[in-house]
Protein backbone atom coordinates (compact mmCIF):
# COMPACT_ATOMS: atom_id res chain seq x y z
CA UNK A 1 0.00 0.00 0.00
CA UNK A 2 0.93 3.29 -0.89
CA UNK A 3 2.36 5.41 2.26
CA UNK A 4 -0.71 7.84 2.99
CA UNK A 5 -3.97 7.84 0.96
CA UNK A 6 -4.99 10.90 -1.42
CA UNK A 7 -7.76 12.05 0.40
CA UNK A 8 -5.05 12.40 3.56
CA UNK A 9 -2.26 13.85 2.26
CA UNK A 10 -4.07 16.66 1.00
CA UNK A 11 -5.89 17.21 4.15
CA UNK A 12 -2.18 17.58 5.84
CA UNK A 13 -1.05 19.68 2.79
CA UNK A 14 -3.88 22.01 3.27
CA UNK A 15 -3.96 21.99 7.44
CA UNK A 16 -0.24 22.94 7.07
CA UNK A 17 -0.48 25.51 4.40
CA UNK A 18 -3.77 27.27 6.19
CA UNK A 19 -1.88 27.41 9.54
CA UNK A 20 1.57 28.74 7.56
CA UNK A 21 -0.51 31.70 5.79
CA UNK A 22 -3.02 32.57 8.31
CA UNK A 23 -0.50 33.17 10.88
CA UNK A 24 1.95 35.33 8.47
CA UNK A 25 -1.07 36.98 6.97
CA UNK A 26 -3.22 37.84 10.06
CA UNK A 27 -0.11 38.97 11.18
CA UNK A 28 2.53 40.86 9.74
CA UNK A 29 4.94 40.57 12.68
CA UNK A 30 4.57 36.91 12.95
CA UNK A 31 7.35 35.33 14.23
CA UNK A 32 8.11 31.82 13.61
CA UNK A 33 7.49 30.88 17.15
CA UNK A 34 3.96 32.39 16.39
CA UNK A 35 3.02 30.49 13.41
CA UNK A 36 4.22 26.93 14.52
CA UNK A 37 1.79 27.75 17.72
CA UNK A 38 -0.89 28.92 15.18
CA UNK A 39 -1.10 32.27 17.26
CA UNK A 40 -1.56 35.46 15.90
CA UNK A 41 0.47 38.57 17.39
CA UNK A 42 -1.20 41.56 18.75
CA UNK A 43 -1.02 44.76 16.86
CA UNK A 44 2.24 45.43 14.54
CA UNK A 45 3.56 47.68 11.96
CA UNK A 46 2.70 46.69 8.27
CA UNK A 47 6.21 45.82 7.07
CA UNK A 48 7.49 46.64 3.43
CA UNK A 49 8.16 43.12 1.76
CA UNK A 50 5.36 41.09 2.97
CA UNK A 51 1.21 41.13 2.77
CA UNK A 52 -2.01 39.78 1.29
CA UNK A 53 -1.92 39.52 -2.36
CA UNK A 54 -5.90 40.51 -2.84
CA UNK A 55 -6.59 42.63 -0.28
CA UNK A 56 -9.05 40.28 1.54
CA UNK A 57 -9.71 40.81 5.40
CA UNK A 58 -6.76 39.10 6.79
CA UNK A 59 -9.54 37.05 9.54
CA UNK A 60 -11.41 35.93 6.67
CA UNK A 61 -8.36 33.98 5.59
CA UNK A 62 -8.40 30.32 5.11
CA UNK A 63 -11.93 30.51 5.43
CA UNK A 64 -13.35 32.19 2.25
CA UNK A 65 -16.20 29.85 0.28
CA UNK A 66 -13.88 30.46 -3.15
CA UNK A 67 -10.78 29.42 -1.50
CA UNK A 68 -9.78 27.26 -4.00
CA UNK A 69 -8.90 28.24 -7.98
CA UNK A 70 -8.78 32.08 -7.86
CA UNK A 71 -5.78 33.58 -7.85
CA UNK A 72 -4.69 34.95 -4.31
CA UNK A 73 -7.13 32.94 -2.35
CA UNK A 74 -6.06 30.90 0.18
CA UNK A 75 -4.80 27.38 -1.66
CA UNK A 76 -3.53 29.18 -4.61
CA UNK A 77 -0.66 31.31 -5.43
CA UNK A 78 -1.49 34.63 -7.35
CA UNK A 79 0.85 34.46 -9.87
CA UNK A 80 1.56 31.81 -12.20
CA UNK A 81 5.19 33.63 -13.55
CA UNK A 82 6.87 31.29 -11.53
CA UNK A 83 6.01 27.72 -11.68
CA UNK A 84 7.91 25.64 -8.77
CA UNK A 85 6.81 22.62 -11.33
CA UNK A 86 8.03 23.93 -14.24
CA UNK A 87 11.36 24.99 -12.86
CA UNK A 88 12.36 21.72 -11.51
CA UNK A 89 13.16 20.37 -15.10
CA UNK A 90 14.04 24.08 -16.94
CA UNK A 91 17.51 23.71 -17.81
CA UNK A 92 19.28 26.34 -20.24
CA UNK A 93 22.22 24.81 -21.81
CA UNK A 94 22.49 27.83 -24.16
CA UNK A 95 19.51 26.39 -26.84
CA UNK A 96 17.02 29.22 -25.55
CA UNK A 97 15.63 26.81 -22.92
CA UNK A 98 13.71 29.70 -21.43
CA UNK A 99 12.00 32.84 -23.23
CA UNK A 100 13.49 35.10 -20.01
CA UNK A 101 16.90 34.02 -20.39
CA UNK A 102 19.09 35.62 -23.55
CA UNK A 103 21.32 32.82 -24.51
CA UNK A 104 23.20 31.33 -27.15
CA UNK A 105 25.67 28.18 -27.16
CA UNK A 106 28.66 28.46 -30.16
CA UNK A 107 32.08 27.62 -30.54
CA UNK A 108 35.36 30.13 -30.00
CA UNK A 109 38.66 28.56 -30.06
CA UNK A 110 37.63 25.33 -30.31
CA UNK A 111 36.29 25.49 -27.11
CA UNK A 112 32.31 25.65 -26.73
CA UNK A 113 30.33 28.63 -25.39
CA UNK A 114 27.19 28.62 -23.60
CA UNK A 115 26.04 32.97 -23.42
CA UNK A 116 23.50 33.70 -21.13
CA UNK A 117 22.11 37.01 -20.11
CA UNK A 118 21.17 37.95 -16.31
CA UNK A 119 19.43 40.75 -14.85
CA UNK A 120 19.33 41.72 -11.10
CA UNK A 121 16.05 43.45 -10.75
CA UNK A 122 14.27 43.90 -7.63
CA UNK A 123 10.88 42.59 -8.04
CA UNK A 124 8.06 40.50 -5.71
CA UNK A 125 7.43 36.77 -5.26
CA UNK A 126 4.41 34.72 -4.06
CA UNK A 127 5.99 32.56 -1.34
CA UNK A 128 2.63 30.84 -0.34
CA UNK A 129 -0.58 31.54 -1.54
CA UNK A 130 -1.61 35.05 -0.82
CA UNK A 131 1.94 36.02 0.90
CA UNK A 132 4.74 37.97 -1.06
CA UNK A 133 8.10 38.57 -0.29
CA UNK A 134 9.99 41.46 -1.50
CA UNK A 135 12.88 39.80 -3.61
CA UNK A 136 16.14 40.97 -5.63
CA UNK A 137 16.41 38.80 -8.25
CA UNK A 138 17.91 37.18 -11.34
CA UNK A 139 15.92 37.49 -14.34
CA UNK A 140 12.66 38.15 -12.04
CA UNK A 141 12.66 34.74 -10.63
CA UNK A 142 14.12 33.28 -7.14
CA UNK A 143 15.73 30.89 -7.79
CA UNK A 144 17.26 32.37 -10.87
CA UNK A 145 17.72 30.59 -13.75
CA UNK A 146 19.44 27.75 -13.76
CA UNK A 147 23.00 27.54 -15.84
CA UNK A 148 23.95 24.09 -17.57
CA UNK A 149 27.23 23.30 -19.74
CA UNK A 150 29.84 20.39 -20.06
CA UNK A 151 32.94 19.62 -18.18
CA UNK A 152 35.24 22.51 -19.90
CA UNK A 153 33.07 24.52 -21.91
CA UNK A 154 33.10 28.14 -21.56
CA UNK A 155 30.40 30.22 -19.26
CA UNK A 156 29.94 33.57 -20.75
CA UNK A 157 27.84 35.70 -18.53
CA UNK A 158 26.39 39.10 -19.56
CA UNK A 159 25.22 40.59 -16.28
CA UNK A 160 23.30 43.62 -15.69
CA UNK A 161 21.78 44.99 -12.97
CA UNK A 162 18.88 47.03 -12.65
CA UNK A 163 17.92 46.55 -9.18
CA UNK A 164 18.35 49.46 -6.55
CA UNK A 165 21.37 48.12 -4.88
CA UNK A 166 24.90 47.37 -5.87
CA UNK A 167 25.35 43.66 -6.93
CA UNK A 168 27.81 40.62 -8.35
CA UNK A 169 27.46 37.01 -9.54
CA UNK A 170 29.98 34.72 -7.39
CA UNK A 171 30.45 31.60 -9.10
CA UNK A 172 31.05 28.27 -7.18
CA UNK A 173 33.39 26.92 -9.30
CA UNK A 174 37.01 26.07 -10.02
CA UNK A 175 37.56 29.80 -11.50
CA UNK A 176 41.03 30.77 -12.57
CA UNK A 177 40.58 34.25 -13.10
CA UNK A 178 40.43 36.13 -9.62
CA UNK A 179 38.24 38.76 -11.62
CA UNK A 180 35.92 36.80 -12.87
CA UNK A 181 35.35 35.83 -8.95
CA UNK A 182 32.15 38.43 -8.50
CA UNK A 183 33.53 39.60 -4.87
CA UNK A 184 33.38 43.13 -4.15
CA UNK A 185 37.47 43.22 -3.99
CA UNK A 186 38.43 41.66 -7.54
CA UNK A 187 37.53 42.39 -11.25
CA UNK A 188 34.75 44.68 -11.66
CA UNK A 189 33.70 44.64 -8.22
CA UNK A 190 30.20 45.43 -7.19
CA UNK A 191 27.98 46.61 -9.69
CA UNK A 192 25.82 49.72 -9.32
CA UNK A 193 22.44 49.93 -11.04
CA UNK A 194 22.78 50.56 -14.45
CA UNK A 195 26.00 48.65 -14.20
CA UNK A 196 26.94 45.84 -16.47
CA UNK A 197 29.77 43.16 -16.70
CA UNK A 198 30.53 39.84 -18.75
CA UNK A 199 31.83 36.96 -16.44
CA UNK A 200 33.24 34.40 -17.89
CA UNK A 201 33.92 30.98 -16.40
CA UNK A 202 35.07 27.35 -17.17
CA UNK A 203 32.69 24.62 -16.69
CA UNK A 204 34.75 22.82 -13.93
CA UNK A 205 34.71 20.31 -12.11
CA UNK A 206 31.63 18.64 -12.93
CA UNK A 207 28.92 18.74 -10.38
CA UNK A 208 25.99 20.67 -8.88
CA UNK A 209 27.29 23.85 -8.27
CA UNK A 210 25.19 27.55 -7.70
CA UNK A 211 25.98 30.98 -7.94
CA UNK A 212 24.63 33.59 -5.81
CA UNK A 213 25.45 37.52 -5.11
CA UNK A 214 28.41 38.34 -3.01
CA UNK A 215 27.48 41.87 -2.38
CA UNK A 216 27.43 43.42 1.61
CA UNK A 217 25.90 42.35 3.88
CA UNK A 218 26.05 38.93 2.30
CA UNK A 219 23.39 37.09 4.04
CA UNK A 220 20.49 40.02 2.81
CA UNK A 221 21.89 40.02 -0.72
CA UNK A 222 21.58 35.82 -0.44
CA UNK A 223 18.55 35.67 1.05
CA UNK A 224 16.46 38.32 -0.84
CA UNK A 225 16.71 35.62 -3.44
CA UNK A 226 19.99 36.06 -5.97
CA UNK A 227 21.24 32.70 -5.91
CA UNK A 228 20.61 29.77 -8.99
CA UNK A 229 22.06 26.59 -9.71
CA UNK A 230 24.95 26.24 -12.28
CA UNK A 231 24.88 22.17 -13.45
CA UNK A 232 28.39 20.82 -15.10
CA UNK A 233 28.19 17.57 -16.94
CA UNK A 234 31.10 15.30 -17.32
CA UNK A 235 32.55 14.83 -20.39
CA UNK A 236 32.54 11.27 -20.94
CA UNK A 237 36.04 11.14 -22.62
CA UNK A 238 38.15 13.09 -20.25
CA UNK A 239 36.30 10.43 -17.32
CA UNK A 240 37.43 7.68 -19.79
CA UNK A 241 41.35 9.69 -19.38
CA UNK A 242 41.36 10.66 -16.21
CA UNK A 243 39.05 8.03 -14.28
CA UNK A 244 40.89 8.73 -10.53
CA UNK A 245 39.42 12.01 -10.97
CA UNK A 246 35.90 11.23 -10.01
CA UNK A 247 35.99 8.27 -7.37
CA UNK A 248 38.11 8.09 -4.57
CA UNK A 249 39.69 4.61 -5.58
CA UNK A 250 43.60 5.22 -5.62
CA UNK A 251 44.80 4.99 -9.40
CA UNK A 252 45.91 1.44 -8.99
CA UNK A 253 42.64 -0.15 -8.19
CA UNK A 254 41.29 1.74 -11.12
CA UNK A 255 40.31 -1.13 -13.65
CA UNK A 256 38.88 -1.33 -16.95
CA UNK A 257 35.70 -2.63 -16.22
CA UNK A 258 36.33 0.53 -13.30
CA UNK A 259 36.98 2.81 -16.27
CA UNK A 260 33.87 1.72 -18.16
CA UNK A 261 31.37 1.91 -15.50
CA UNK A 262 32.29 5.74 -14.50
CA UNK A 263 32.19 6.41 -18.50
CA UNK A 264 28.63 5.10 -18.40
CA UNK A 265 27.83 6.92 -15.43
CA UNK A 266 29.29 10.14 -17.06
CA UNK A 267 27.09 9.94 -20.25
CA UNK A 268 23.81 9.24 -17.49
CA UNK A 269 24.80 12.48 -16.30
CA UNK A 270 25.56 14.39 -19.72
CA UNK A 271 22.84 15.91 -20.89
CA UNK A 272 24.36 15.33 -24.74
CA UNK A 273 23.95 12.28 -24.42
CA UNK A 274 21.06 9.61 -25.09
CA UNK A 275 21.58 7.81 -21.81
CA UNK A 276 20.75 10.91 -20.25
CA UNK A 277 17.27 10.58 -21.79
CA UNK A 278 16.73 7.63 -19.68
CA UNK A 279 16.91 9.44 -16.23
CA UNK A 280 14.40 11.98 -14.95
CA UNK A 281 16.56 14.99 -14.04
CA UNK A 282 15.03 17.59 -10.78
CA UNK A 283 16.87 21.03 -9.41
CA UNK A 284 16.09 21.59 -6.01
CA UNK A 285 17.02 24.37 -4.17
CA UNK A 286 16.46 24.66 -0.83
CA UNK A 287 15.30 27.92 0.62
CA UNK A 288 13.88 30.06 3.44
CA UNK A 289 12.33 33.40 3.76
CA UNK A 290 11.99 36.36 6.23
CA UNK A 291 9.24 37.87 6.04
CA UNK A 292 9.47 40.22 8.72
CA UNK A 293 13.36 40.88 8.47
CA UNK A 294 14.21 39.79 12.12
CA UNK A 295 16.91 36.70 11.10
CA UNK A 296 14.55 34.33 11.34
CA UNK A 297 12.55 32.47 8.52
CA UNK A 298 9.42 32.45 8.75
CA UNK A 299 8.65 30.07 5.63
CA UNK A 300 10.43 27.40 3.99
CA UNK A 301 10.66 26.24 1.09
CA UNK A 302 12.30 23.81 -1.71
CA UNK A 303 12.13 26.19 -4.94
CA UNK A 304 10.59 28.73 -3.17
CA UNK A 305 6.96 27.91 -3.13
CA UNK A 306 5.53 26.79 0.01
CA UNK A 307 4.14 23.17 -0.03
CA UNK A 308 4.37 23.56 -3.49
CA UNK A 309 4.89 19.48 -4.03
CA UNK A 310 2.61 19.18 -1.68
CA UNK A 311 -1.42 17.21 -2.15
CA UNK A 312 -3.73 19.62 -3.70
CA UNK A 313 -7.32 18.55 -5.89
CA UNK A 314 -6.71 15.28 -7.38
CA UNK A 315 -8.85 12.83 -8.97
CA UNK A 316 -6.85 10.17 -6.46
CA UNK A 317 -5.43 8.14 -10.09
CA UNK A 318 -2.66 10.74 -10.62
CA UNK A 319 -5.26 13.38 -12.41
CA UNK A 320 -4.93 17.29 -11.04
CA UNK A 321 -7.17 19.77 -11.83
CA UNK A 322 -6.34 22.61 -14.27
CA UNK A 323 -4.67 25.15 -12.96
CA UNK A 324 -3.73 23.25 -9.40
CA UNK A 325 -0.47 24.77 -7.80
CA UNK A 326 -0.25 22.49 -5.57
CA UNK A 327 0.36 18.79 -6.74
CA UNK A 328 3.26 16.19 -5.78
CA UNK A 329 6.33 15.61 -8.32
CA UNK A 330 5.32 12.21 -10.46
CA UNK A 331 7.76 9.77 -10.94
CA UNK A 332 7.87 7.16 -13.16
CA UNK A 333 9.00 4.19 -11.84
CA UNK A 334 10.58 2.56 -14.79
CA UNK A 335 12.87 5.76 -14.86
CA UNK A 336 16.01 6.98 -12.45
CA UNK A 337 15.29 9.63 -10.66
CA UNK A 338 17.86 12.23 -10.07
CA UNK A 339 17.98 15.34 -7.90
CA UNK A 340 20.12 18.38 -8.26
CA UNK A 341 20.04 19.74 -4.78
CA UNK A 342 21.28 22.91 -3.06
CA UNK A 343 21.01 24.57 -0.13
CA UNK A 344 20.82 28.23 -0.64
CA UNK A 345 19.46 28.82 3.59
CA UNK A 346 20.52 31.83 5.11
CA UNK A 347 19.45 32.30 8.99
CA UNK A 348 19.74 28.41 9.42
CA UNK A 349 22.90 26.82 9.73
CA UNK A 350 21.46 23.39 7.77
CA UNK A 351 19.18 22.01 5.91
CA UNK A 352 18.13 18.75 4.98
CA UNK A 353 16.71 16.06 2.64
CA UNK A 354 14.58 13.02 4.13
CA UNK A 355 12.96 10.42 1.96
CA UNK A 356 10.04 8.07 3.64
CA UNK A 357 10.29 4.15 2.79
CA UNK A 358 12.66 5.00 0.26
CA UNK A 359 17.11 5.39 0.30
CA UNK A 360 18.90 6.93 -1.68
CA UNK A 361 22.89 7.28 -3.28
CA UNK A 362 24.38 10.72 -1.91
CA UNK A 363 27.01 12.41 -4.31
CA UNK A 364 28.58 15.22 -2.39
CA UNK A 365 28.76 18.04 -4.63
CA UNK A 366 28.11 15.84 -7.22
CA UNK A 367 32.05 15.89 -8.18
CA UNK A 368 32.08 11.86 -8.17
CA UNK A 369 30.62 9.27 -10.46
CA UNK A 370 30.59 7.01 -7.18
CA UNK A 371 28.46 7.96 -4.35
CA UNK A 372 29.99 9.44 -1.42
CA UNK A 373 26.65 8.52 0.77
CA UNK A 374 25.22 4.97 -0.61
CA UNK A 375 21.83 4.02 0.85
CA UNK A 376 21.03 6.27 2.92
CA UNK A 377 17.30 8.23 3.35
CA UNK A 378 18.82 11.38 4.96
CA UNK A 379 21.42 13.98 4.27
CA UNK A 380 21.93 17.54 5.45
CA UNK A 381 23.33 19.91 3.82
CA UNK A 382 24.93 23.79 5.50
CA UNK A 383 24.82 26.50 4.04
CA UNK A 384 25.84 26.48 -0.30
CA UNK A 385 26.43 22.78 0.36
CA UNK A 386 25.27 20.87 -2.72
CA UNK A 387 25.33 17.28 -4.18
CA UNK A 388 23.30 14.48 -6.21
CA UNK A 389 20.48 12.56 -5.14
CA UNK A 390 19.28 9.42 -7.15
CA UNK A 391 16.39 7.40 -6.70
CA UNK A 392 15.25 3.80 -7.46
CA UNK A 393 11.05 3.46 -7.16
CA UNK A 394 11.08 0.90 -9.29
CA UNK A 395 9.73 -1.98 -6.92
CA UNK A 396 7.70 0.49 -4.90
CA UNK A 397 3.79 0.47 -5.16
CA UNK A 398 2.26 3.27 -7.05
CA UNK A 399 0.96 6.45 -4.65
CA UNK A 400 2.50 8.96 -2.68
CA UNK A 401 5.57 9.07 -0.53
CA UNK A 402 6.68 11.69 1.44
CA UNK A 403 9.97 13.70 1.43
CA UNK A 404 10.99 16.83 3.66
CA UNK A 405 13.47 18.36 5.70
CA UNK A 406 14.08 16.52 8.73
CA UNK A 407 14.29 19.71 10.81
CA UNK A 408 10.81 19.05 11.61
CA UNK A 409 9.66 22.49 11.88
CA UNK A 410 11.06 23.47 8.36
CA UNK A 411 8.86 20.59 6.92
CA UNK A 412 5.50 22.39 9.31
CA UNK A 413 6.69 25.45 7.38
CA UNK A 414 6.64 24.63 4.35
CA UNK A 415 9.33 22.30 3.35
CA UNK A 416 7.25 19.45 2.85
CA UNK A 417 6.63 17.63 -0.58
CA UNK A 418 5.54 13.91 -1.95
CA UNK A 419 6.80 11.81 -5.04
CA UNK A 420 3.83 10.52 -6.54
CA UNK A 421 5.06 7.52 -8.13
CA UNK A 422 3.03 5.96 -10.89
CU1 LIG B 1 23.22 41.53 -4.14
Amino acid sequence: MPSMTYSRARELTERLEERLTDSIASDLTATRRAVLGGLGLAGGAALAGVGRADGHDAAAAGHDDDSHGNFGAVGEYRDLDFDPHDYLTRFNTGRGESDNVPQDVYEEDGRTVREFTLTAVDTTVTIAPGIEFSAWAYNGQVPGPTLRAVEGDLIRVHFENLGRHAHTIHPHLRNLDPAMDGVPTNGPGVLDTGESYTYEWIAQPAGCHFYHCHSLPLKEHIHRGLYGAIIVDPDPERVAEHPADYCDFHPSQITDDLRADLVAEAETRNHESDANDDVNEMVMVMNGFDTNFDGDNEVYAVNTRAFAYGVGETDGEGNWQAGETKRPIQVDRTRRQRVYLINTIEFDPINSFHTHSQFFDYYDHGTTLYPTHPTVDTIMQCQAQRGIIELDYSTHDPGLYMFHAHQSEFAELGWMSFFEVI
